[in-house]
């Protein structure tokens, strides 16, 4: 069982010690949860009588594990857990928080008494449990991009837009129903993060987007092979080209996404244009954006150009984002240190930099970022583990 677990996250290029150790209680640090999350709980961790029953649908996968990270480093109290995946990884068994956990095949049946599903197993399942879902009263949080576009459905980060989930709470008991809430895709949730603070001030007119994307937006396979060919490429052998079907180390290429023949933008790129419409409630901003694969293995990282319908400084430009939550401010033009993708793996925050006025806009109405945000923790299983606690 351990084996299990071993390899899956040396696949996935993770640790398997934050998922596996045992956490003392009382050398555990502050938890980066905010009081008012923990709400009518009044609980300080982990498993606690009368919380809600979570199960995790796709947990063997490289975000299944991240969130099985996320909820034990955050705290998150939960009556019980569910391990669930794809018949093919039932019955396999690994520890968790100091208890074994065998792990179940999703079925209609498993969702039977749970009170949020936390799912990542792709989006054909995520089609087919989303009805189930509903009709068992289970609250599904979804990384997938079945149902983000869906009318009715929130499509959430919580720093952003959390009022677009206000309605939806966790209320066992009290004629809980069930709900979809949809995960935005990783490089628009990384984007917002960084760009929402400065449209709150300044008013975003324009975005031009060019993004620098990690191995593990395709998965732990993806991030396998990246490995793999790394060393058939040093060791002169021909790269095996299983996930892309072409060389992904020492190269890049456009997003592996569909291409939409009429207009040539990618599937990537269509998203961050629909997405940010819908998390930011408006159809006023244009955007356009070019989506590329990079031979990093778990950060995103984002060049993001603004036209802006107020003027805004680059100093009130960086000001607000130092005080912006979930961001940090990495820019150091003396030492030419700015975000990197290396520097925000298993961090929380998006980290933000090269904050300069562009100058081919006439003002002060031009913005220049470099964003980074690791894409499985806050571009996935972090992102829906805080649209989770907010429905306690
Ligand atoms: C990627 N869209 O390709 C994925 C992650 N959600 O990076």
């Amino acid at each position: 069982m351990a084996a299990f677990l071993a390899s899956k996250a040396s696949m996935a290029g993770l640790s398997a010690k934050p998922v596996h150790r045992a956490r003392v209680a009382s050398a555990r640090a502050a938890p980066a949860r905010p009081a008012s999350r923990r709400g009518a709980l009044q609980v300080s961790a982990k498993k606690t009588e009368g919380g809600p029953i979570v199960a995790i649908a796709g947990v063997t996968g490289a975000v299944g594990q991240e969130f099985l990270t996320v909820l034990s480093q955050r705290d998150f109290p939960y009556g019980e857990m569910k391990m669930l995946s794809s018949a093919r990884s039932a019955g396999k068994k690994f520890e968790w928080e100091g208890e074994t956990y065998t792990i179940e095949e999703l079925t209609e049946e498993s969702l039977e008494g749970v009170d949020i599903a936390l799912f990542s197993a792709g989006g054909d399942i995520s089609k087919q449990y989303g009805s189930v879902c509903m009709e068992k009263g289970v609250i599904m949080v979804d990384n997938s991009s079945a149902f983000r576009m869906t009318e009715g459905v929130p499509l959430v980060i919580p720093e952003v837009n959390p009022e677009a989930m206000a309605h939806v709470r966790w209320g066992k008991g009290k004629g809980q129903k069930g709900a979809i809430i949809a995960n935005p895709n990783c490089s628009t949730i990384i984007a917002l993060m960084a760009i929402t603070p400065i449209h709150k001030k300044a008013t975003v007119k324009r975005m031009v987007v060019s993004t620098y994307q990690a191995a593990s937006g395709a998965g732990a396979a993806a991030m396998a092979e990246l490995e793999t060919q790394m060393r058939e490429v040093l060791e002169g052998k021909p790269p095996t080209t299983t996930i892309f079907g072409r060389q992904y180390a020492f190269n890049l290429f456009s997003h592996n996404s569909g291409v939409d023949l009429a207009t040539g933008y990618n599937e990537e790129e269509l998203k961050l244009v629909k997405e940010t419409a819908k998390i930011w409630n408006t159809k006023d901003v244009a955007i356009t954006a070019t989506c590329v694969r990079v031979p990093t293995m778990r950060a995103h990282a984002e060049s993001i150009n603004l036209e802006l319908v107020d003027e805004l400084s680059e100093a009130d430009a960086t000001e607000i984002l130092s005080k912006a939550p979930g961001i940090t401010v990495v820019d150091d033009r003396v030492k030419n240190d700015f975000p990197t993708p290396l520097g925000v793996e298993h961090k929380d925050n998006v980290h933000v930099g090269r904050i300069r006025q562009d100058i081919s806009q006439k003002g002060q109405r031009g913005i220049e970022l470099f964003v980074c945000g690791d894409q499985i923790r806050k571009g996935a299983a972090q992102n829906a583990v805080q649209i989770a606690e907010a429905l306690l």
